[in-house]
């Protein structure tokens, strides 16, 4: 592995061109949750061992979803490490319904908040299937030293300072960006390290993969069933069908897209008039790394990261994936 460079030592080098230089509470930050997601990917690989954690909680989230044990487990474990760490003042995650401020002294002085999905995926976890968290960094803009207020929260995504996912698949990966970049770091999990191995990551303008839950697909706007028919036609800029690929955890969907090209939409349907996914903690930090990556993420019709969150849990329709697939989807909606 000595080819390799940790991330801690990426973070903490002198010459990282992707973290403000002498940031070491956003530093303490991203190794924090590094380390939260290492607990929870080894929970996760033996979850079918362990009395205790597979199968659902018993009761639902704010969402009206069942929660699964994982889910909660995942939940306590980035809640702890961050409270622990000191540079965050309070958090908000999907499996609770109000934020959470850090009553300690030490966190009250801490400059941050971070709004997550411990969990992505939910439904896959029984199934083995890839999930993933999802997290979003933002200064705050209470008072130090006093406690976290709802607008910490309520923050455009252009105010992100730092956003990224871990993606618990074949292999376990730590993908951030904080505005320079995208880098992603796979878990060794012998040596419970992460290191470089994706670095500068780019997003293909286009590829050959749409991915939709087309389940709803008569439940959508008629120029969305549009679009899929383009998806499926020869008219499209390959002259051959793209080929459909939707794994139903959206962080997994993503890093698909990242790395072989492709767009992914989550469009309004009659059940979820407003969109299915969470503007917070599922779409402003994947449109920040999409748009760092040369990507793009917005609604159908307006920029993600734009959006004035009006509520903690907020839905939107959400369009993700290359430069050039995500215009032309976009085209369709005018
Ligand atoms: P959870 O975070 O509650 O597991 O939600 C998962 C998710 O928001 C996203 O990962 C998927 O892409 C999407 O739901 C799948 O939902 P459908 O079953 O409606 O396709």
């Amino acid at each position: 592995m000595a080819q390799y460079t940790t991330l801690k030592n990426f973070l903490a080098s002198n010459n990282n061109r992707f973290l403000e230089q002498n940031n070491e509470d956003l530093q303490n930050v991203l190794n924090d949750l590094a380390e939260a997601s290492i607990s929870v990917s080894k929970d996760i690989s033996r979850a079918g061992l362990i009395d205790g954690f597979l199968g659902a909680q018993g009761g639902q989230n704010v969402q009206g979803e069942d929660q699964q044990k994982l889910d909660v487990i995942a939940d306590n474990a980035f809640i702890d490490v961050l409270e622990k760490g000191g540079a965050v003042c309070g958090v908000a995650s999907e499996e609770n319904e109000n934020f959470v401020s850090f009553n300690n002294p030490k966190s009250q002085s801490g400059s941050y908040v971070v709004l997550f999905d411990p969990l992505d995926g939910s439904s896959n976890i029984d199934v083995n299937v890839s999930i993933g968290t999802i997290f979003s960094i933002y200064k705050r803009i209470s008072p130090l030293n006093g406690p976290a207020c709802i607008e910490d929260m309520l923050q455009k995504g252009t105010e992100q300072v730092a956003a990224g996912y871990t993606l618990y698949g074949s292999s376990t990966m730590f993908v951030y960006t904080s505005g320079q970049g995208v880098n992603g770091f796979t878990l060794e999990p012998s040596k419970e390290e992460f290191y470089l191995s994706h670095p500068d990551m780019k997003m293909p303008v286009k590829g050959r993969y749409y991915a939709m839950n087309e389940g709803n697909i008569n439940e959508c706007n008629p120029k969305i069933i549009d679009y899929i028919k383009y998806c499926q036609s020869r008219d499209n800029d390959y002259g051959s069908p793209y080929s459909g690929r939707y794994i139903g955890s959206l962080v997994a969907d993503f890093h698909r897209n990242l790395i072989k090209g492709g767009i992914y939409i989550y469009p309004c349907t009659k059940n979820a008039p407003e969109g299915r996914l969470r503007l917070l903690y599922e779409c402003n930090p994947l449109a920040f790394i999409s748009e760092q990556a040369g990507g793009l993420s917005t609604t159908g019709t307006q920029r993600i990261m734009d959006i004035q969150p009006e509520k903690l849990h907020q839905r939107v329709a959400f369009f993700t994936g290359s430069k050039n697939m995500v215009e032309k989807a976009m085209g369709f909606l005018k």
